[in-house]
């Protein structure tokens, strides 16, 4: 090392003839205009330095470049603009080494594919990410990427957004080198030396012909993705684009592939579907920041007990196991202990064989796992869940066992659905060490977890819930104890309004149609054909004698359930599922049996339109999101959006029903709901919260940046 020049966010120093260029911009060293502005300086320096005979670009810290700032987005762009840096980094008289480290995405690896060497350090992620933020790389990726991997391969990377390990990146000509060295600056040095000793310059990727030289088999690698997309991408704006990129890319010059590159870029960033998608990127993040992780440490957490073997706790058993921490499974005899054993073992059987885990794999995660008949087997356990059926004496009887055989500060959670979180923990001689793990099935694949919070339970056993999570790679939503926690209380309210809508006049054929071309998955009455309606019978029975009888019952559901009628099970439930298939067909006896219970409610039916169907449905979502909101049930708008996104299929380009809210404007769903209230004023009053916001001019928005 010689001498230093420092700027801000980009560092540069010399090494002999080589100057080292390190992003340092914390967390993720994300180019900002900041780092945009000072490596176009150092670079732009490094020419005018006869000292200087190449150049190695690195990030501090953990990572390469994580991508474009993504809280810039919507805002006036500043220059210099991050295709016009990786143009400059491209045209540099000296050559340049991106060594990767860590994560290399979106816009970070575009500035590593505008550099003239690449260099992956192990570990090493490689990706270009920008549709899951409903954008397309847009500096220069869509062109360079097809450069040097080939159409087919820099299709499958863009429209998965996917990430590639340091060894994948070299098998698909990402990257030059595997560096053996694991510190940058180091691997950095060493490649750079070698090639001035070989004398090696700039090599630009945009001159690189080899990968598209087949030029019909790449057009139809664009026309294969083009035809994928439009069976798949389920109302995406950007998939469609990027193939079209990658099209110009083929038929273009490099230049003006980076024209129609750009003009696809700013309609992808002017879209709605980016704001939704990129604020449930923030909105996921957000969860984890909750007071108790403030005011107190997680305990530690060894080892996992699990009271039920059914599919709840198998799930979770697996998740605990695929986590790397061991697993008792306590269930009441042998042959049900087994069947649990079962569940986990055919989890990891089915990934075996479909080549998704070794052999060695699974017997390792196995071989974590033990199972007891005796709740004796916990005492070790520093936190137990209980994932028995849904009933309150059984589950008060089995807390009741967990209270004499926990040790001191082992945390007790209950996987509940709805039940009373509290009463649970009062069962016990130390409420504060209890709390809900609402997991959802199936709970090895599902990210959402629930933790819920008790009136008694203690700073550091919610603590501890969350660290638990982040172990499990869940997402964690912080919710307060009432019927159904967030997910499930505001799902009741918009099924109770499509049961209406069903009632009046909608068939659930029309309504299922009208959610998907929301964006939804599947609509409600698959869902539920899907899960089993004969689990929503039961509690609807259970409740009954507390049923509110100002509260409309529609009991569509229960005829269907009376005839054994359950869904897919059982061959039939809103559809029909002919010798075992997966996609019902319209059943005609149901729409008899509808029309039987309008009459027998003495409702006249009428028309829906899609919209109106839909307008319904949010607006019952919304009302109800913003009832838990006002209880303090969520602790901010875009934790509800999570749990909607992430456990109950809400469209992730949409946001979630909140930021869906905001971007339709309050006003309006304020209106709907009084016109709504007309009919039926005990479902349909406005959530004094809605009112109050939108009286004062003010969205969901506001309150997410207030918590
Ligand atoms: C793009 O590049 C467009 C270009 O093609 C074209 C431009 C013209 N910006 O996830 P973590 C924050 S689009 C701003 O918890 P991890 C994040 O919010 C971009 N902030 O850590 C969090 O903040 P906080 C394409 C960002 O270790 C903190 O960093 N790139 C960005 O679990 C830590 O994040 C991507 O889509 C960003 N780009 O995972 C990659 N990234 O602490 C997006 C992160 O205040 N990022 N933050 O909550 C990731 O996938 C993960 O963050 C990463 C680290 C894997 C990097």
């Amino acid at each position: 090392m010689t001498d230093s020049a420092s700027t801000g966010a980009a560092l540069a120093r010399r090494y002999e003839d080589v100057l080292v260029i390190t992003i340092d911009h914390p967390p993720v060293n994300a180019l900002s205009a900041a780092v945009r502005a000072d490596l176009a300086a150092a670079v732009r320096d490094a020419q005018a330095d006869p000292q200087v005979r190449a150049i190695v670009l690195t990030g501090a810290g953990r990572n390469f470049i994580a991508g474009a700032d993504i809280r810039e987005f919507g805002k006036p762009p500043q220059p210099p603009i991050l295709p016009n840096l990786c143009n400059q980094i491209e045209a540099s008289a000296k050559p340049v080494v991106a060594v990767l480290h860590g994560a290399a995405l979106g816009g970070g690896l575009e500035v590593a594919l505008a550099a003239h060497y690449r260099v992956a350090l192990p570990g090493a992620r490689l990706g270009l990410p920008e549709v899951t933020l409903g954008l397309l790389p847009g500096a220069g990726g869509t062109q360079r990427a097809p450069r040097l991997m080939g159409a087919q391969a820099a299709l499958d990377l863009m429209l998965s957004g996917k990430h590639l390990s340091a060894e994948e990146a070299l098998d698909a000509g990402l990257v030059d080198s595997l560096a053996s060295e694991s510190d940058a600056l180091d691997a950095g040095l060493a490649y750079a030396r070698q090639l001035l000793a070989l004398r090696g310059g700039p090599r630009r990727t945009r001159d690189a012909t080899a990968a598209l030289a087949d030029k019909p088999a790449a057009l139809a690698a664009t026309d294969a993705a083009a035809d994928r997309v439009a069976r798949t991408s389920r109302g995406l704006f950007s998939p469609a684009r990027i193939v079209e990129a990658v099209r110009a890319a083929i038929e273009l010059p490099f230049d003006e592939g980076l024209g129609v590159e750009r003009a696809l870029f700013l309609q992808c960033l002017d879209s709605p579907q980016r704001a939704g998608l990129v604020h449930a990127f923030f909105a996921e993040r957000e969860t984890a920041k909750i007071p108790e992780l403030k005011q107190a440490r997680p305990r530690g957490v060894e080892r996992v007990g699990i009271v039920g073997g059914g599919t709840m706790g198998a799930g979770i058993a697996v998740a605990v196991l695929d986590a790397g921490l061991p697993v008792v499974m306590v269930e009441q005899d042998d042959a049900a202990l087994e069947r649990g054993r079962a569940r986990v073992a055919h989890v990891y059987d089915l990934l075996v064989d479909k080549g998704r885990m070794r052999a060695d794999e699974r017997a390792a995660r196995l071989a974590r796992f033990t199972g007891s008949t005796h709740y004796d087997a916990l005492a070790d356990a520093d936190l137990i869940i209980e994932a028995i059926f849904e009933d309150m004496d059984a589950k008060l009887a089995v807390f009741a066992q967990l209270d004499r055989v926990a040790k001191p500060g082992a945390v007790l959670a209950t996987n509940t659905s709805y039940l009373d979180v509290d009463r649970i923990a009062a069962a016990t001689r130390g409420p504060a060490d209890v709390l809900g793990l609402h997991f959802f099935s199936p709970a090895n694949v599902m990210k959402l977890l629930e933790v819920v919070v008790g009136r008694q339970t203690a700073p550091d056993t919610a603590a501890t819930g969350f660290e638990f999570a982040r172990k499990l790679r869940k997402i964690p939503v912080r919710a307060g104890v009432c019927d159904g926690f967030i997910g499930n209380r505001i799902l009741a309210a918009y099924r109770q309004a499509a049961d209406m809508m069903m009632e009046d006049g909608a068939s659930p054929y029309d309504i299922d149609a009208a959610v998907r071309a929301f964006g939804y998955p599947m609509g409600p009455y698959q869902m539920m054909d899907l899960a089993g309606g004969d689990i929503g019978w039961a509690t609807r029975k259970r409740r009954a004698p507390t049923r509110d009888p100002a509260l409309r019952y529609v009991q569509i559901a229960d005829r269907l359930c009376e005839r054994g009628w359950f869904g897919q099970k059982t061959g039939r439930g809103y559809y029909l599922y002919p010798d075992g298939a997966r996609q019902g067909q319209q059943d005609p006896d149901v729409l008899a049996i509808i029309d039987a219970e309008r009459l027998r409610a003495g409702v006249r039916p009428r028309p829906y339109t899609q919209e109106e169907i839909q307008r319904r449905y949010l607006a019952a979502m919304i009302n109800e999101a913003a009832n838990v909101l006002r209880q303090g049930i969520a602790l901010r708008p875009s934790d509800i959006d999570v749990v909607a996104l992430s456990g109950y299929g809400f469209p992730r380009y949409r946001g979630g029903p909140l930021h869906y809210a905001d971007s339709v404007g309050l006003p309006a769903i304020l209106a709907d709901l009084r016109e709504y209230a007309k009919e039926d004023p005990a479902f349909w009053t406005p959530s004094p919260l809605l009112v109050e916001l939108a009286g004062a001019g003010r969205d969901f928005t506001s309150l997410n940046r207030a918590a």
